[in-house]
């Protein structure tokens, strides 16, 4: 067997990408978008997608797919993504995503999906009746990473595991059709230690997540500040009040959370948090996190209601995108089918 090639010498490119399975929110923005931002600035090219491919895996409401995009579009941009940096666009309208999505299909082996915890955790106890389509999700992850070649992928922690496969996939490619060269790229995860992984507000085990049935259980982009302060108020937490050490907060995971998005929402640690409020009450907590929420969400619900009163604009910008997408990942498809042995006339 021949070595795997991993020497990849390709300029640096950023891939990442929402579903459009409901309006984005406080562990959206602070697990990827903020630094989907940032990153835009680095020199490297970036590629931002609405992955509305992914969103059907599940069941949802065809007519109310369009406007999900345009709704995530809009949120990227409020939150800084700038059109005029990266390119964003709706992953449905970049072909070769799912073109590449079935060769890799036939690259990764079913044990490694088989591993894969997000798919236990959104099939739940009826796995038998999911779609084949989730259940294949992180194959056709890698290829919305692979497809531009990307090097590195902002994304919140619950996407580790993705990523590792994405990386498993792209060595298997590059050993058994690479003739000895680095095809692809093994893309690196940037993961950030503050805000990668939000909570609920009604429970501390549960990711902060756009299908949660309850409004209550997020802090969304777009909500005003009564909603805000409302949520935080009812958020759960336990009678304590707050403890002096970072380690204390481990058997309190609410409390854990709501400390650790009142840290990322004011660029401190958690435990200048706890230097601030150790021995308080959540009473006099909340409202301070209530207010810090409340001034970190306005000016992205402001700038997220302009743009989305603005659909021929959004419309522009996916379509601009999509040029831009399709001419990145072409070149790319049209390598691997060549290395598969596809026929050309
Ligand atoms: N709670 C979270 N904390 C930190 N980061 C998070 N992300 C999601 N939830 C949190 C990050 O946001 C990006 C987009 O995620 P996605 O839309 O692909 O789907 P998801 O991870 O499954 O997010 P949701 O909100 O939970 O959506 P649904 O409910 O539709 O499944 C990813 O980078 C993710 O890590």
């Amino acid at each position: 067997m021949s070595e795997t090639p991993t020497d990849y010498t390709g300029p640096e490119r950023i891939l990442s990408g929402m579903q459009p399975t409901g309006g984005l929110h406080l562990g959206n923005y602070l697990g990827a978008l903020k630094w989907w931002v940032a990153l835009q600035n680095s020199g490297a090219e970036c590629f931002y997608c609405v992955v509305d491919l992914h969103a059907i895996t599940v069941a949802g409401d065809p007519a109310r797919l369009p406007g999900r995009v345009r709704s995530a579009a809009a949120a990227y941009m409020a939150a800084g993504v700038d059109p005029s940096k990266s390119a964003i666009f709706a992953q449905s309208a970049v072909p070769a995503h799912a073109e590449l999505a079935w060769i890799f299909q036939c690259v990764a082996r079913l044990g490694w999906l088989e591993r894969m915890t997000q798919f236990k955790d959104k099939a739940g106890k009826d796995a038998e009746r999911a779609s084949v389509g989730l259940f294949t999700y992180p194959v056709l992850q890698a290829a919305d990473i692979l497809v531009y070649k990307a090097t590195h992928v902002p994304v919140g922690e619950d996407q580790k595991q993705h990523l590792e496969l994405s990386r498993d996939i792209a060595a298997r490619f590059n050993r058994d059709f690479g003739n000895g060269d680095a095809v692809f790229p093994l893309p690196e995860p940037v993961i950030q230690d503050h805000g990668a992984r939000i909570m609920s507000l009604k429970d501390g085990a549960a990711k902060m997540s756009k299908s949660d049935p309850s409004d209550n259980s997020r802090i969304n982009l777009d909500d005003d500040a009564d909603t805000i302060a409302r949520k935080i108020k009812k958020a759960k937490t336990d009678p304590e009040p707050l403890p002096e050490s970072e380690a204390e907060l481990n058997s309190r995971p609410e409390a854990r959370n709501l400390v650790g998005i009142y840290a990322a929402l004011t660029g401190t640690s958690v435990e200048a948090v706890l230097d601030e409020f150790a021995g308080q009450g959540f009473g006099a907590f909340k409202p301070k996190l209530a207010d810090a929420a409340v001034e970190f969400i306005a000016p992205i619900s402001g700038e997220y209601a302009r743009l989305i009163a603005d659909r021929a604009e959004i419309d522009r910008v996916l379509r601009l995108g999509a040029e831009r997408a399709n001419a990145a990942a072409e070149p790319v498809i049209a390598e691997a089918k060549r290395l598969v042995g596809y026929w050309r006339g």
